[in-house]
């Protein structure tokens, strides 16, 4: 491998900074991305780390990604140069013993760290970690404009929020089954919205932060990209007929329920009115 932007991994980050600008999510230097590798892909990217540099404060403690590889965007870096020069823009940064520092050991070449959001980041990768056995790896936020929009005006309620997306497209429900949590307004950047945060990922793989933007956790960049894209589009069509005057109909109660049944998906019964 002659450079570390052809691995498959690095290929496929670069490729959801590049497609959230393009869709508009990541104004100057808005949002942020992660991926925790795979001892597979630590051993392809080995011959490009570097082991030295000094080892800095995480600010919270994640001991459940001791020794864990992390490929993560850049503070203050813009989505829209990660493509031109992922370098400059991105890092692999290694988590230490006690998972209360970490290290960058390629990236960032012409300085910085790593995003404002890793304690966020972080903390919610620990949970995911743990809840699903190792098999989420990306945790994704992004500033999408209708969902955004939508904070000034819905309810910021799990279960009202969650139900108005359901009913904005008849396949939402089997794309979030666990529903969307809310984040109240907070200071973003720091340990208490990483807690407030992580606690949501315990029941949803969606935290809105309110009159801020989404965080989304998945397995696969695929899959949260996709996760991010849905939930944007139904917050564009819920604005839409907000700016219609209102539902005339909708998609009956009991629908969802048949729906379920035959995705054959596990719908969160609480966030029903049946
Ligand atoms: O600037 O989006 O939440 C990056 C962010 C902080
Ligand atoms: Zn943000």
């Amino acid at each position: 491998m002659s450079q570390i932007t052809e691995l498959k991994f690095m290929r496929e980050f670069i490729g959801v900074c590049a497609e959230g600008y393009r869709l508009g999510w990541h104004e100057r230097n808005g949002g942020n991305l992660s991926y925790r590798m795979s001892a597979e892909d630590v051993a392809s990217a080995k011959e490009f780390l570097q082991d030295g540099a000094p080892w800095q404060d995480i600010g919270t403690e994640v001991p459940g990604l001791k020794n864990e590889y992390f490929l993560v965007t850049g503070s203050g870096k813009h989505m829209r140069n990660v493509p031109l020069c992922p370098e400059e823009n991105i890092c692999i940064v290694k988590v230490d013993e006690s998972g209360t520092k970490f290290q960058i050991q390629w990236g960032l070449v012409a300085g910085g760290r790593p995003t404002s959001e890793l304690p966020t980041h972080l903390m919610n990768h620990e949970i995911k970690k743990q809840l699903t056995g190792g098999k989420y790896r990306v945790i994704y936020h992004a500033h999408p404009g209708n969902l955004i929009a939508l904070t000034f005006v819905l309810p910021l309620e799990d279960k009202a929020f969650t139900h108005e997306l359901w009913e904005m497209a008849t396949e939402n429900p089997v794309v979030f089954p666990q529903g969307i949590g809310i984040v109240p307004w907070m200071v973003p950047g720091g340990r208490d919205i990483a807690i407030a945060t992580s606690k949501l990922m315990y029941k949803y793989d969606v935290a809105v932060w309110a009159h801020h933007g989404l965080f989304c956790a998945g397995p696969t960049f695929d899959d949260t990209f996709g996760l991010m894209n849905t939930v944007e589009k139904a917050a564009e069509i819920c604005v839409k007929v907000k700016s219609m005057g209102g539902k005339c109909q909708t998609i009956p109660e009991k629908g969802f329920v048949q729906l379920a049944k035959d995705f054959n998906i596990e719908l969160n019964q609480g966030f029903l009115n049946c």
